[in-house]
């Protein structure tokens, strides 16, 4: 892994799941923080906040501090924007654990949201990030809606809901 990278992976765990820092409600962790305790220089975090490729991680508007945009585990109101969902959103996963998700639905396991992507081919790299044969799954996000489900839209493009019954899932065959 690219020294870069590193430091990505490493300031998404410190803003998305450190139980060790006192996050202020909004999710915001202060700059300085980052560079007296965990080894960033302002550059490092000015570059991956640029450089993101997902824009995981946004500044304050003054510039003192950071936030990542989802992916939380720690309890934090990051401000998300309510939205409609389209017809259809998806999840990529790995086949060991369909037998668990068409039985209880989707959950959000360690984290505050379950996280749909807009496209497969966004789903396909999620389900990639783990050891095993991936599955799509089709989600029937409009009709969730339509029956009382709610939805937010990060600020990164990652859709966001509390869970998804199993009735609105759909194994993609490929
Ligand atoms: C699975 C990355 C068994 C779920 C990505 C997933 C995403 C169940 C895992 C973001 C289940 C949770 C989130 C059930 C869900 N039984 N397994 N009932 N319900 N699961 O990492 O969606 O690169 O918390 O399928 O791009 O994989 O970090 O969620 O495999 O946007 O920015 O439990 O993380 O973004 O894993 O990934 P995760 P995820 P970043």
């Amino acid at each position: 892994m690219s020294d870069t990278l590193h430091k990505e992976k490493r300031l998404a765990y410190l803003l998305r799941h450190d139980i060790h820092y006192a996050f202020d409600k909004r999710g915001w962790r202060e700059v300085s923080d980052l560079i007296t305790n965990h080894g960033f220089t302002l550059e490092d975090v000015i570059n991956i906040v640029a450089n993101s490729e997902k824009q995981r991680f946004e500044f304050s508007d003054d510039g003192q501090y950071i936030r990542a945009r989802q992916g939380h585990s720690i309890a934090v109101d990051v401000e998300l924007e309510e939205a409609t969902p389209p017809e259809y959103l998806y999840h990529g996963t790995i086949a060991a654990n369909v037998p668990s998700i068409m039985g209880k639905g989707l959950v959000p396991m360690s984290r505050q949201y379950v996280h749909l992507s807009i496209d497969q081919s966004t789903a396909l790299k999620v389900g990639s990030r783990r050891k095993g044969v991936v599955i799509i799954l089709k989600v029937a996000t409009k009709k969730m809606w339509e029956d009382g489900h709610r939805f937010w839209l990060s600020r990164n493009g990652v859709w966001l809901t509390m869970a998804v019954p199993p009735k609105y899932l759909e194994i993609i065959e490929k």
